[in-house]
Protein backbone atom coordinates (compact mmCIF):
# COMPACT_ATOMS: atom_id res chain seq x y z
CA UNK A 1 0.00 0.00 0.00
CA UNK A 2 1.54 3.44 -0.44
CA UNK A 3 0.66 6.52 1.66
CA UNK A 4 1.48 9.96 0.48
CA UNK A 5 3.14 11.52 2.98
CA UNK A 6 4.31 14.49 1.44
CA UNK A 7 3.93 18.16 2.35
CA UNK A 8 1.08 19.88 0.39
CA UNK A 9 1.91 22.10 -2.51
CA UNK A 10 1.21 25.61 -0.99
CA UNK A 11 1.51 28.38 -3.04
CA UNK A 12 0.70 32.71 -1.64
CA UNK A 13 -0.82 35.77 -4.34
CA UNK A 14 -0.74 38.94 -3.36
CA UNK A 15 -3.29 40.74 -5.47
CA UNK A 16 -2.87 44.48 -5.82
CA UNK A 17 -0.55 47.53 -3.74
CA UNK A 18 -1.08 46.45 -0.48
CA UNK A 19 -0.92 42.01 -1.32
CA UNK A 20 2.20 42.38 -3.33
CA UNK A 21 3.51 44.60 -0.57
CA UNK A 22 2.79 41.19 1.50
CA UNK A 23 3.85 39.42 -0.36
CA UNK A 24 7.40 41.08 -0.55
CA UNK A 25 7.21 40.95 3.44
CA UNK A 26 7.06 37.59 3.71
CA UNK A 27 9.84 36.76 1.71
CA UNK A 28 11.73 39.29 3.26
CA UNK A 29 10.81 37.24 6.49
CA UNK A 30 11.78 33.98 5.07
CA UNK A 31 8.80 32.03 4.11
CA UNK A 32 9.87 29.50 1.87
CA UNK A 33 6.96 29.04 0.15
CA UNK A 34 6.32 29.97 -3.23
CA UNK A 35 5.16 33.29 -4.27
CA UNK A 36 3.20 35.28 -6.90
CA UNK A 37 2.56 38.86 -7.08
CA UNK A 38 -0.04 40.19 -9.05
CA UNK A 39 -0.74 43.69 -10.28
CA UNK A 40 -1.91 46.11 -12.74
CA UNK A 41 0.45 48.56 -11.20
CA UNK A 42 3.88 47.79 -13.65
CA UNK A 43 6.08 50.09 -11.38
CA UNK A 44 4.99 49.03 -8.49
CA UNK A 45 5.26 45.40 -9.35
CA UNK A 46 8.93 45.72 -10.27
CA UNK A 47 9.85 46.77 -7.07
CA UNK A 48 8.17 43.61 -5.40
CA UNK A 49 10.39 40.68 -4.16
CA UNK A 50 8.03 37.67 -5.51
CA UNK A 51 9.18 34.22 -7.16
CA UNK A 52 6.56 34.67 -9.80
CA UNK A 53 4.91 38.53 -10.88
CA UNK A 54 1.69 38.63 -13.03
CA UNK A 55 1.25 41.63 -14.58
CA UNK A 56 -2.32 42.36 -15.07
CA UNK A 57 -3.41 44.64 -18.12
CA UNK A 58 -6.28 46.53 -18.22
CA UNK A 59 -8.59 47.26 -20.64
CA UNK A 60 -7.83 50.76 -20.92
CA UNK A 61 -3.98 49.83 -20.70
CA UNK A 62 -4.00 52.48 -17.68
CA UNK A 63 -4.65 51.61 -13.91
CA UNK A 64 -8.11 51.04 -12.52
CA UNK A 65 -8.42 54.19 -10.89
CA UNK A 66 -10.30 52.47 -8.57
CA UNK A 67 -12.68 50.93 -10.06
CA UNK A 68 -13.76 47.02 -9.23
CA UNK A 69 -14.28 46.21 -12.46
CA UNK A 70 -11.70 47.20 -14.26
CA UNK A 71 -9.83 44.42 -11.47
CA UNK A 72 -12.06 42.41 -12.57
CA UNK A 73 -11.68 42.45 -16.10
CA UNK A 74 -7.38 42.49 -15.93
CA UNK A 75 -8.16 39.09 -14.29
CA UNK A 76 -10.64 37.46 -16.55
CA UNK A 77 -8.11 38.72 -19.60
CA UNK A 78 -5.12 37.06 -17.72
CA UNK A 79 -7.31 33.83 -16.78
CA UNK A 80 -5.08 31.21 -18.49
CA UNK A 81 -2.41 32.52 -17.17
CA UNK A 82 -2.98 32.52 -13.57
CA UNK A 83 -4.43 28.99 -14.19
CA UNK A 84 -1.23 27.38 -15.29
CA UNK A 85 0.43 29.31 -12.53
CA UNK A 86 -1.61 27.63 -9.86
CA UNK A 87 -2.07 24.26 -11.25
CA UNK A 88 -1.08 21.88 -8.64
CA UNK A 89 -1.34 23.80 -6.09
CA UNK A 90 -3.37 21.48 -2.78
CA UNK A 91 -3.72 25.24 -0.86
CA UNK A 92 -4.00 28.62 -2.13
CA UNK A 93 -3.41 31.57 0.21
CA UNK A 94 -4.22 35.00 -1.65
CA UNK A 95 -3.77 38.32 0.08
CA UNK A 96 -5.37 41.61 -0.41
CA UNK A 97 -6.40 44.96 0.81
CA UNK A 98 -9.80 45.33 -0.17
CA UNK A 99 -10.93 48.85 -1.26
CA UNK A 100 -8.69 49.66 -4.37
CA UNK A 101 -9.96 48.59 -7.76
CA UNK A 102 -7.51 45.46 -8.27
CA UNK A 103 -7.26 43.41 -5.12
CA UNK A 104 -11.46 43.72 -4.76
CA UNK A 105 -11.81 43.58 -8.59
CA UNK A 106 -9.20 40.46 -9.15
CA UNK A 107 -9.37 38.54 -5.76
CA UNK A 108 -12.49 36.89 -6.60
CA UNK A 109 -11.73 35.62 -10.02
CA UNK A 110 -7.87 34.52 -8.71
CA UNK A 111 -10.16 32.73 -5.73
CA UNK A 112 -12.35 31.05 -8.52
CA UNK A 113 -10.09 29.56 -10.45
CA UNK A 114 -8.13 28.34 -7.50
CA UNK A 115 -10.90 26.49 -6.15
CA UNK A 116 -12.11 25.15 -9.73
CA UNK A 117 -8.67 23.66 -9.75
CA UNK A 118 -9.41 21.59 -6.77
CA UNK A 119 -7.11 23.73 -3.86
CA UNK A 120 -8.23 24.68 -0.66
CA UNK A 121 -8.84 28.58 -1.14
CA UNK A 122 -7.74 30.92 2.09
CA UNK A 123 -8.01 34.10 1.75
CA UNK A 124 -6.67 37.20 3.97
CA UNK A 125 -8.15 40.49 3.71
CA UNK A 126 -7.74 43.88 5.39
CA UNK A 127 -10.65 46.14 5.31
CA UNK A 128 -10.17 49.83 4.89
CA UNK A 129 -9.82 52.22 7.47
CA UNK A 130 -13.58 54.12 8.05
CA UNK A 131 -12.88 57.00 6.94
CA UNK A 132 -11.42 55.80 3.54
CA UNK A 133 -15.01 55.78 2.87
CA UNK A 134 -15.37 54.91 -0.76
CA UNK A 135 -13.26 52.17 -0.52
CA UNK A 136 -15.51 50.81 2.15
CA UNK A 137 -18.38 50.43 -0.27
CA UNK A 138 -15.90 48.94 -2.97
CA UNK A 139 -14.38 46.45 -0.03
CA UNK A 140 -17.83 45.23 1.47
CA UNK A 141 -19.00 44.42 -2.50
CA UNK A 142 -15.76 42.38 -2.58
CA UNK A 143 -15.60 40.77 -0.07
CA UNK A 144 -19.16 39.33 -1.02
CA UNK A 145 -17.53 37.77 -3.98
CA UNK A 146 -14.50 36.76 -2.57
CA UNK A 147 -16.26 34.59 0.47
CA UNK A 148 -18.49 33.22 -2.74
CA UNK A 149 -15.27 31.75 -4.35
CA UNK A 150 -12.81 30.83 -0.96
CA UNK A 151 -12.81 28.53 1.80
CA UNK A 152 -12.45 31.22 4.20
CA UNK A 153 -11.90 34.76 4.23
CA UNK A 154 -10.16 35.46 6.87
CA UNK A 155 -10.55 39.60 7.48
CA UNK A 156 -8.19 41.60 9.31
CA UNK A 157 -9.40 45.59 10.09
CA UNK A 158 -6.83 48.68 9.23
CA UNK A 159 -9.16 50.43 11.55
CA UNK A 160 -7.74 48.13 14.52
CA UNK A 161 -4.06 49.67 13.74
CA UNK A 162 -5.70 52.44 15.50
CA UNK A 163 -5.70 50.66 18.66
CA UNK A 164 -2.22 48.58 18.14
CA UNK A 165 0.08 51.38 16.64
CA UNK A 166 -2.11 55.13 17.14
CA UNK A 167 1.17 57.30 16.73
CA UNK A 168 2.38 55.40 13.93
CA UNK A 169 2.96 57.38 10.21
CA UNK A 170 0.29 55.72 7.96
CA UNK A 171 3.18 53.80 5.59
CA UNK A 172 4.51 52.17 8.81
CA UNK A 173 1.10 51.19 10.30
CA UNK A 174 0.32 49.53 7.16
CA UNK A 175 3.70 47.82 7.46
CA UNK A 176 2.46 46.48 11.04
CA UNK A 177 -0.52 44.97 9.11
CA UNK A 178 1.38 43.34 6.50
CA UNK A 179 3.29 41.51 9.12
CA UNK A 180 0.47 40.62 10.81
CA UNK A 181 -1.21 39.08 7.22
CA UNK A 182 2.26 37.17 6.33
CA UNK A 183 2.94 35.95 10.00
CA UNK A 184 -0.76 34.71 10.26
CA UNK A 185 0.42 32.75 6.50
CA UNK A 186 3.64 31.92 7.69
CA UNK A 187 2.20 30.10 10.94
CA UNK A 188 -0.54 28.18 8.76
CA UNK A 189 2.37 27.16 6.77
CA UNK A 190 4.73 25.64 10.06
CA UNK A 191 1.24 24.50 11.38
CA UNK A 192 0.83 21.89 8.37
CA UNK A 193 3.99 21.42 7.37
CA UNK A 194 6.66 21.07 10.36
CA UNK A 195 6.85 17.92 12.26
CA UNK A 196 4.35 18.75 15.37
CA UNK A 197 3.33 17.04 18.49
CA UNK A 198 -0.10 17.21 17.39
CA UNK A 199 -0.44 17.72 13.60
CA UNK A 200 -3.00 19.49 11.45
CA UNK A 201 -3.33 18.45 8.40
CA UNK A 202 -4.86 19.33 4.94
CA UNK A 203 -8.35 17.19 5.22
CA UNK A 204 -8.66 19.39 8.88
CA UNK A 205 -8.36 22.79 7.77
CA UNK A 206 -10.71 21.47 4.81
CA UNK A 207 -13.33 19.86 7.69
CA UNK A 208 -12.38 23.57 9.42
CA UNK A 209 -12.54 25.79 6.76
CA UNK A 210 -16.29 25.41 4.96
CA UNK A 211 -16.98 26.86 1.74
CA UNK A 212 -18.36 30.60 1.72
CA UNK A 213 -16.87 31.50 5.46
CA UNK A 214 -15.74 34.42 7.52
CA UNK A 215 -12.70 33.95 10.14
CA UNK A 216 -10.14 36.00 11.90
CA UNK A 217 -7.15 35.57 13.85
CA UNK A 218 -5.95 36.05 17.79
CA UNK A 219 -2.88 35.78 18.56
CA UNK A 220 -1.27 35.84 22.00
CA UNK A 221 2.09 35.01 23.54
CA UNK A 222 3.18 34.65 27.19
CA UNK A 223 4.46 32.50 30.04
CA UNK A 224 3.15 29.06 29.95
CA UNK A 225 2.17 29.67 34.04
CA UNK A 226 -0.76 31.86 33.08
CA UNK A 227 -2.78 30.09 30.23
CA UNK A 228 -6.05 32.32 31.11
CA UNK A 229 -3.73 35.46 30.61
CA UNK A 230 -1.90 34.62 26.95
CA UNK A 231 -6.17 33.76 25.94
CA UNK A 232 -7.62 37.09 27.37
CA UNK A 233 -4.87 38.87 26.01
CA UNK A 234 -5.53 37.60 22.63
CA UNK A 235 -9.61 37.91 23.28
CA UNK A 236 -9.19 41.97 24.24
CA UNK A 237 -6.71 42.20 21.07
CA UNK A 238 -8.78 41.54 18.46
CA UNK A 239 -7.68 42.22 14.88
CA UNK A 240 -11.17 42.53 13.54
CA UNK A 241 -14.70 44.23 15.73
CA UNK A 242 -16.86 40.77 16.50
CA UNK A 243 -18.84 39.06 18.50
CA UNK A 244 -17.29 36.05 20.11
CA UNK A 245 -20.48 34.11 20.69
CA UNK A 246 -21.01 34.05 16.77
CA UNK A 247 -17.91 31.98 16.01
CA UNK A 248 -19.12 28.42 15.55
CA UNK A 249 -15.56 27.01 15.63
CA UNK A 250 -11.95 27.49 15.98
CA UNK A 251 -8.39 26.25 14.51
CA UNK A 252 -6.21 26.53 16.96
CA UNK A 253 -2.37 26.14 17.08
CA UNK A 254 0.28 26.27 19.98
CA UNK A 255 3.64 26.83 20.10
CA UNK A 256 5.62 25.64 23.24
CA UNK A 257 9.22 24.98 24.53
CA UNK A 258 10.31 21.78 25.49
CA UNK A 259 8.88 21.77 29.26
CA UNK A 260 5.26 22.31 28.44
CA UNK A 261 2.81 19.77 29.49
CA UNK A 262 0.12 18.14 27.88
CA UNK A 263 -2.00 19.45 30.36
CA UNK A 264 -1.13 22.87 29.57
CA UNK A 265 -2.23 22.87 25.76
CA UNK A 266 -5.23 20.65 26.58
CA UNK A 267 -5.98 23.95 29.14
CA UNK A 268 -5.23 26.46 26.89
CA UNK A 269 -7.80 25.08 24.19
CA UNK A 270 -10.15 24.04 27.33
CA UNK A 271 -10.01 28.10 28.01
CA UNK A 272 -10.78 29.53 24.47
CA UNK A 273 -13.19 27.32 24.34
CA UNK A 274 -14.98 28.47 27.18
CA UNK A 275 -15.52 31.86 25.60
CA UNK A 276 -17.47 30.21 22.66
CA UNK A 277 -20.69 29.09 22.41
CA UNK A 278 -21.71 25.90 23.32
CA UNK A 279 -20.02 22.75 21.12
CA UNK A 280 -17.93 24.90 19.17
CA UNK A 281 -16.26 22.94 16.27
CA UNK A 282 -12.60 22.36 17.46
CA UNK A 283 -9.37 21.51 15.76
CA UNK A 284 -5.97 21.89 17.62
CA UNK A 285 -2.67 21.32 16.88
CA UNK A 286 0.38 21.70 18.75
CA UNK A 287 4.15 22.38 18.44
CA UNK A 288 7.12 21.99 20.14
CA UNK A 289 10.17 24.79 19.71
CA UNK A 290 13.07 24.54 22.30
CA UNK A 291 13.54 28.43 21.56
CA UNK A 292 9.86 29.02 23.54
CA UNK A 293 11.66 27.98 26.86
CA UNK A 294 8.66 28.60 29.43
CA UNK A 295 6.51 30.57 26.78
CA UNK A 296 4.01 30.04 24.72
CA UNK A 297 2.65 31.39 21.65
CA UNK A 298 -1.53 31.03 20.29
CA UNK A 299 -2.64 31.26 16.67
CA UNK A 300 -6.40 31.12 17.05
CA UNK A 301 -8.31 31.01 13.68
CA UNK A 302 -11.99 31.83 14.42
CA UNK A 303 -14.21 30.49 12.69
CA UNK A 304 -18.06 31.18 11.16
CA UNK A 305 -17.93 34.66 12.60
CA UNK A 306 -20.38 37.45 11.97
CA UNK A 307 -18.94 40.78 11.43
CA UNK A 308 -20.66 44.16 11.92
CA UNK A 309 -18.76 45.30 8.78
CA UNK A 310 -21.18 43.36 6.60
CA UNK A 311 -24.26 44.77 7.86
CA UNK A 312 -23.28 48.52 8.98
CA UNK A 313 -23.39 50.99 5.87
CA UNK A 314 -21.67 54.12 7.31
CA UNK A 315 -22.65 57.11 4.74
CA UNK A 316 -21.02 60.31 5.89
CA UNK A 317 -23.03 63.30 5.86
CA UNK A 318 -22.71 65.86 2.93
CA UNK A 319 -21.75 69.05 4.76
CA UNK A 320 -24.72 71.63 4.28
CA UNK A 321 -24.23 75.11 3.23
CA UNK A 322 -25.13 76.77 5.89
CA UNK A 323 -22.92 74.93 8.12
CA UNK A 324 -21.20 76.79 11.00
CA UNK A 325 -17.72 76.87 11.39
CA UNK A 326 -17.35 77.57 15.35
N1 LIG B 1 -1.83 46.24 4.45
C1 LIG B 1 -1.64 47.26 3.61
N2 LIG B 1 -2.73 47.91 3.20
C2 LIG B 1 -2.58 48.93 2.34
C3 LIG B 1 -1.32 49.35 1.86
N3 LIG B 1 -1.51 50.41 1.01
C4 LIG B 1 -2.85 50.62 0.99
N4 LIG B 1 -3.50 49.75 1.78
C5 LIG B 1 -4.95 49.56 2.03
O1 LIG B 1 -5.39 48.72 0.99
C6 LIG B 1 -6.49 49.31 0.30
C7 LIG B 1 -6.29 49.05 -1.18
O2 LIG B 1 -5.19 49.80 -1.67
P1 LIG B 1 -4.20 49.25 -2.79
O3 LIG B 1 -3.67 47.94 -2.44
O4 LIG B 1 -3.22 50.33 -3.03
O5 LIG B 1 -5.21 49.11 -4.03
P2 LIG B 1 -5.06 48.17 -5.32
O6 LIG B 1 -5.65 46.84 -5.05
O7 LIG B 1 -3.65 48.21 -5.81
O8 LIG B 1 -6.07 48.86 -6.35
P3 LIG B 1 -5.85 50.11 -7.37
O9 LIG B 1 -4.52 50.72 -7.06
O10 LIG B 1 -7.02 51.00 -7.08
O11 LIG B 1 -5.93 49.49 -8.72
C8 LIG B 1 -6.51 50.75 0.71
O12 LIG B 1 -7.85 51.17 0.86
C9 LIG B 1 -5.79 50.80 2.03
O13 LIG B 1 -6.71 50.67 3.11
C10 LIG B 1 -0.18 48.62 2.30
O14 LIG B 1 0.96 48.90 1.95
N5 LIG B 1 -0.40 47.57 3.17
MG1 LIG C 1 -2.64 49.77 -6.85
Amino acid sequence: MHFDVQNPNIVVVGVGGSGCNTVSRMKRLGLEVPTIAVNTDMVNLRMVDADKKIYLKTRTGRSTGGHVEEGEASALMARDYLERSLEGSDIVFITTGLGGGTGTGATPVIADIARKLGALVISIVSLPFEIENMHVKRAREGLKKIMEYSNTVIVLENEKLLDIVPNKPLNEAFMVMDQLISYTIMSFVDMITKPSLINIDLADLRYMLERGNLSTILISEGEIDDVRRIVTDALNNPLMNIDYSTANGALIHITVGEDASLNTIYSTVDTISSFMRRDPKITMGARIDPEYGNRMRILVVLTGIKVPFMEKVREIPELEEDFEVR
